[in-house]
């Protein structure tokens, strides 16, 4: 039941079968290719793939995995691939395509439609009152927005909003427009992603970022992954684990799903993964209920310093702790006093995991010397997301598995910059020594009051406190928790603004006025007064490296994001701004100048930047057990215990990925490895749940949420697919299922969406439209 034209595909009628056990090999290399062909042709499309991650072409702008060192000369990710295919697409979207197409009809076409129409040519303006985008001239558009801004009563009126593809020199531009302007609302995707890792790590160890390097993975005797779906999101980590393995370490895989990449894996890099049976990546599974992880580690920390107990001396690393370590003693009494049965019980609701599962685990732990844990989304989106990643770090420390060679915390960022968009100060919280810096750099007092994040920026929207939205990438409305609420609130600006590739959502889903601005991409070739430019990137383990376009843009009309902010700074701030901004979108060498001066680890950034892999900012824990938190140690916590309770008769729901996505770009039908083929308006649900429920595979039903906050939310017309999922756990793919998520539902402390544990009950099939 959708409210789409014919010539958008049906999602609502998937062929579903078995999920597979292996992942990559032969099908992999295959299906990737053939995105490329459809979306680039065969010359293009073999341009883009021979530059994807080499040390002269540009950064994957498909995940933030590190490169390896040494790189083979194809090096072939199919999602990679994908995501190329996508952005370097010889599709266009012309003036005459938003003549033909009213808003009206554009906002009954699916993200997936939306996206295959191929890349955006040309500045867009929707006005007031308009049924269609009309073509507009760079000046003029720069012009109406910079109009809008200066014309507020206060900077903290407008929102400036960054996805996390945009590279180092623009993010370092952007924050500095939004900053002379005098706002720090710089919400980005990071808010509803990694911002738990980052709220706990800054708290326990002093820096909000992963602290193994890529040799760390391969050195580790056991490596832990919790939350995380590397096969689909992160392919090239598979590759790393694989060769972990190869030297003896051990895999724990703690999910509700047993996904496929982190069964078997067949290395598409190597003729034994193409041909072969492949490696077997998991050695113990811990099919976990959402939600459950903080009871797991707990379990995992008591049981630890219990054998300690029994053993002393024997298991804990006291050197560490007592040389680099606060708060041990609190944290070890309040674990241990809890009652043996009443825990144990607990552990066992909140995870669903049968005591000698966890013991398996213990028995691989004390057998380990160096242990790394790696987690995504499966541990930032749930309200105690940010207890759970401190109890992670609880146990790394106990055995002085932080800040030496193959073990440490590894948060596997998404999107290809985000990390780095945070280094060059995109945050609506910054630390008050960037502003310092900055503010001496460019001669003056930035604005020192916390800005939105993306929640708040919601709901500062939804109560016309903010009315300007300016976004630099990403599909805001598609994202966002509440897809209503979200709706609503970007409904009522007064001005909405996307600098982005590709159509989407965001783009017609607008404020009173609109405009698209339609940005070079990573595949680009970019060339400017300067000469040929190229950006840098900062991957998931805190690498810089340079990225260089290689195709030629599609349309003369496209910018790059740094030209963008640059030009429209000069307008918003005036010709007397004595920030050079001309000079800086002529050679992107005179910010990382600006960079140097600002932002520490950046020392000497234009020739280290151009040697070969770039270099790694400097990381305190990691580089010299130097933990710079408020106690000047690694910080022990108490964490208070967790247990999801779901009223009978539903289900807590967790909103993932599919095979086919890249966050709210759909680039295909298909979930491969999950079985699920041609659709996507699909719910997983464990067979023993689903009986009990009356749901039998290939009913149709409509997911219900429940949030005590009086709001209706539905989401209609879902074919369920019996699966092994944990129980009591379903799931569903994002975004279709954003409209169930309630934005007053956020993660303690980081304020993320609780988009992993959304309780719903599931009714008949009620007819209902969906748009999305
Ligand atoms: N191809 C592709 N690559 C991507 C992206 C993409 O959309 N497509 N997105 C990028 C981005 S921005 C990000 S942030 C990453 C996301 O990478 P992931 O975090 O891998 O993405 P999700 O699909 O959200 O998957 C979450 C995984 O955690 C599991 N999980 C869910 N809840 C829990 C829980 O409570 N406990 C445990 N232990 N596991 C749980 C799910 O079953 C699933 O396997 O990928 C990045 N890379
Ligand atoms: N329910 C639910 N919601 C979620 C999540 C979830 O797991 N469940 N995951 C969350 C996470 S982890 C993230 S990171 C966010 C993602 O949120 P966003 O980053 O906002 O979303 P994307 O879908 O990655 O944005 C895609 C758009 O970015 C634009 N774009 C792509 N490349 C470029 C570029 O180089 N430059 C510019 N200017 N634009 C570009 C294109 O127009 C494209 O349509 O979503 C979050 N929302
Ligand atoms: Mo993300």
């Amino acid at each position: 039941m959708s409210t789409a034209p014919e010539d958008d595909p049906r999602q609502d009628a998937p062929r579903v079968g078995a999920p597979k056990r292996s992942s990559v090999g032969l099908p992999a290399v295959t299906n990737g290719l053939r995105f490329v062909n459809a979306q680039a042709g065969p010359k293009r499309g073999l341009l883009t793939l021979l530059n994807v991650n080499q040390k002269k072409g540009f950064d994957c702008p498909g995940c933030a995995w590190p490169e390896p060192d040494h790189r083979h000369p194809a090096e072939f990710c199919e999602n990679g691939a994908k995501a190329v295919a996508e952005e370097a697409t010889r599709r266009a979207v012309t003036p005459e395509f938003f003549a033909r197409h009213p808003v009206a009809d554009l906002a009954r076409r699916s993200g997936y439609w939306l996206g295959q129409q191929g890349r955006i040519t040309r500045p867009m303006y929707l006005a007031e009152g308009a049924t269609h985008y009309a073509p507009i001239d760079w000046d003029e558009a720069l012009g109406l927005v910079a109009e809008e801004l200066t014309g507020l009563d206060s900077p903290d009126e407008a929102v400036f909003y960054t996805s996390g593809r945009t590279g180092n020199e623009a993010a370092f531009l952007y924050q500095l427009l939004a900053r002379r302007f005098g706002t720090n609302n710089l919400p980005d995707c990071s808010n509803m992603c990694h911002e738990s890792s980052g709220s706990a790590l800054t708290e326990t160890l002093g820096v909000g970022k992963g602290s193994v390097l890529l040799d760390d993975i391969h050195q580790a005797d056991l490596i832990i992954v919790a939350g995380q779906n590397p096969g689909t999101n992160h392919p090239r980590m598979l590759t790393a684990l694989e060769k972990a393995k190869r030297s003896g370490a051990r895999i724990i895989t703690v999910n509700p799903l047993p996904e496929a990449g982190t069964g078997r894996f067949k290395n598409p890099q190597a003729a034994r993964g193409l041909l072969g049976r492949g490696t077997r990546l998991s050695d113990l599974f811990l099919q976990i209920r959402l939600g459950g992880d903080l009871a797991l580690f707990s379990a995992l920390n008591r049981m630890l310093l219990q054998a300690e107990e029994g053993a002393p001396g024997t298991v804990l690393d006291h050197g560490f702790i007592d040389a680099h370590t606060r708060g041990f003693t609190d944290f070890a009494g309040t674990l241990l006093k809890a009652d043996e049965e009443a825990f144990w019980a607990e552990v066992g609701e909140a995870t669903g995991l049968e005591r000698e599962r966890i013991e398996e685990a213990l028995a691989m732990v004390l057998a380990s010397e160096r242990i790394v844990v790696c987690w995504a989304m499966g541990l930032t989106q749930h309200r105690h997301s940010v207890p759970t990643i401190r109890e992670v770090v609880n146990f790394l420390l106990l055995r002085g598995n932080v800040g030496r060679p193959g073990a440490g915390v590894c948060p596997v960022r998404g999107h290809s910059n985000v990390q780095g968009d945070r280094t060059m100060g995109i945050f609506e919280r910054p630390a008050p020594a960037f502003l310092d810096a900055l503010g001496a750099e460019f001669g003056f007092e930035p604005p020192r009051r916390h800005g939105h994040d993306v929640v708040r920026s919601i709901r500062a929207m939804r109560d016309g406190a903010v009315t300007v939205f300016f976004a630099m990438g990403g599909n805001f409305v598609s994202a966002s928790p509440d897809t209503r609420a979200t709706e609503d609130a970007v409904r009522r600006c007064r001005l909405t603004v996307h600098v982005s590739t590709k159509l989407n959502r965001s783009h017609v889903v607008t404020g009173a006025r609109a405009l698209i601005l339609p940005a070079l991409g990573r595949t680009d070739r970019d060339v400017r007064a300067g000469g040929e430019q190229f950006v840098t990137v900062e991957d998931s383990m805190g690498m810089v490296h340079a990225s260089r376009g290689r195709v030629a843009p599609l349309s003369e009309h496209m910018r790059s994001e740094v030209d963008i902010i640059a030009s429209l700074a000069r307008r918003v701030l005036g010709a007397d701004d004595d920030v050079p901004w001309e000079e800086f979108a002529a050679d992107y060498d005179r910010i990382r100048d600006r960079i140097e001066r600002v932002v520490p680890g950046f020392a000497d950034f234009n020739a280290r930047v151009r040697e070969p892999g770039g270099f790694a900012l400097p990381h305190a824990p990691r580089d010299d057990r130097r933990f710079p938190t408020a106690t000047g140690y690694a910080n022990f916590t108490v964490n208070e215990a967790a247990v999801l309770r779901v009223p009978p008769g539903r289900l807590l729901l967790q909103t993932l990925r599919s095979h086919d996505q890249f966050n709210t770009t759909i680039y295909g039908l298909d979930d491969r490895y999950r079985g699920i083929r041609d659709g996507r308006r699909v719910v997983l649900v464990n067979p023993a749940d689903a009986a009990e429920l009356g749901l039998a595979d290939g009913d149709y039903a409509d997911l219900v949420g429940e949030f005590d906050d009086g709001v209706r939310r539905r989401a209609p017309h879902f074919r369920v697919v019996h699966y092994p999922t944990a129980k009591g756990c379903a799931a569903a793919y994002y975004p279709e299922t954003n409209v169930l998520v309630p934005l007053d539902s956020t993660a303690e402390v980081s304020n993320t969406p609780t988009s992993k544990s959304v309780v719903v009950r599931f009714e008949p099939d009620s007819g209902e439209p969906s748009v999305i």
